[in-house]
């Protein structure tokens, strides 16, 4: 039988990722690899759509691909490479630009946010097209389902108008795919302001754990974590967003239930816990830690990894490409 196929990317928008792509993103991606034919990226197009240092996106595209690696995404198992290395992407991106409404583009709300946080002259048109190529990344592999945080959800719901519209107007070219989205028990929210959802480009890294950072830093962001008052370990996330939230970093890493952690810290203090948590982070990180600084060591075999990855990539995607030129009617090289 033939495995359902599944989709996923990040940017390479930091040196290190931070726990709750960790806890939300790759842990998820390594279980699902057992059962999809999985395929995931490392987005560097989109990270144009930000400011960037030429060398430092260089640095950060092989430190998240290696992250990947080091988090149980495994290269032989899963299709693991760089967007940017197989050019169907950027190409397929602007076949679906013209098939997209500008209005249409203009109502998503990542858009929306980001642009009117850098004003308009600061906002680029690859900005604007960040969601086409998100959904040129997501059809050129006949994908299944496409597990995203919430925040994505629109962008992979235009991603199936798009394939739907392509498929009524040219012919069947495009499989139309899910989304799965994590649930909220895996999401992760900033030590310092536990409203708020850790995110490699926060303003203060104070809330931040990175997957790299070294264990000692990591302990003392959690022992400064912000709680409150009551002095109880116990969940809820109205009254007592910064417990809950080390609460569900704790249940997560584990595989613990909540209560049963609740339980074992019912009438000991917040210090007390979070040296718990932070013993139960350092465990988790270290080998992630060691074997992302091993693969980043050898620069030269993560890439050639990245380049055999990119190849079987590359051959569903043109496979893909050839038949949506072939639909519009671009004429055939000789
Ligand atoms: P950036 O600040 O560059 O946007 P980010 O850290 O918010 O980065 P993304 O690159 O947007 O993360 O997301 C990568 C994946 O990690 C997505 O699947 C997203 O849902 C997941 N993710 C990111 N932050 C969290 C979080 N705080 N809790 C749970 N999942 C998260
Ligand atoms: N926009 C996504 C990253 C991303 C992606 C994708 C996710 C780019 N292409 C395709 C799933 C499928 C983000 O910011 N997390």
């Amino acid at each position: 039988m033939k495995k359902a196929r599944l989709y996923s990317g990040m940017q390479p928008s930091a040196d290190s990722l931070q726990i709750g792509n960790y806890i939300g993103a790759l842990m998820q991606w390594r279980d699902l690899q057992e059962t999809y034919d999985a395929f995931f990226s490392v987005v560097d197009l989109h990270a144009l759509t930000q400011p960037n240092d030429p060398a430092e996106l260089r640095e950060k595209t092989r430190r998240t691909a290696a992250q990947y690696i080091a988090a149980g995404i495994e290269p032989s198992k899963s299709t693991l490479y760089v967007q940017s290395h197989v050019p169907a992407h950027a190409e397929l991106a602007w076949i679906l630009s013209t098939i997209t409404g500008f209005g249409e583009a203009g109502r998503m709300t990542q858009f929306k946010d980001k642009s009117q946080r850098y004003g308009s002259d600061a906002t680029s048109v690859g900005l604007f097209t960040y969601p086409v190529l998100m959904a040129a990344d997501i059809l050129l592999y006949q994908t299944d389902i496409v597990p995203v945080g919430d925040d994505q959800k629109q962008h992979v719901e235009l991603t199936r108008d798009l394939a739907e519209r392509f498929n009524g107007r040219y012919g069947e070219a495009f499989r139309v795919p899910m989304p799965v989205i994590q649930q909220e028990t895996a999401r992760i929210y900033d030590l310092q302001n536990p409203l708020a959802k850790m995110s490699k480009s926060a303003e203060s890294e104070a809330g931040v754990l990175w997957l790299l950072d070294d264990p000692a830093a990591s302990a003392k962001k959690i022992m400064r974590a912000v709680t409150d008052s009551e002095g109880a370990v116990r969940y809820d996330r109205e009254n007592k967003p910064g417990v809950s939230n080390l609460l569900v970093i704790y249940a997560a890493l584990t595989g613990r239930q909540i209560a049963s952690i609740e339980d074992e810290y019912a009438g000991r203090g917040y210090g007390d816990f979070k040296k718990g948590l932070a013993d139960v982070v350092m465990a988790e990180f270290e080998p992630v830690r060691a074997r992302a600084m091993d693969l980043l060591g050898d620069p030269a075999e993560l890439d050639r990894v990245l380049a055999i990855n990119a190849a079987r990539a590359a051959e569903v995607a043109d496979e893909t490409l050839a038949k949506v030129y072939d639909s519009v009617g671009l004429l055939r090289r000789a």
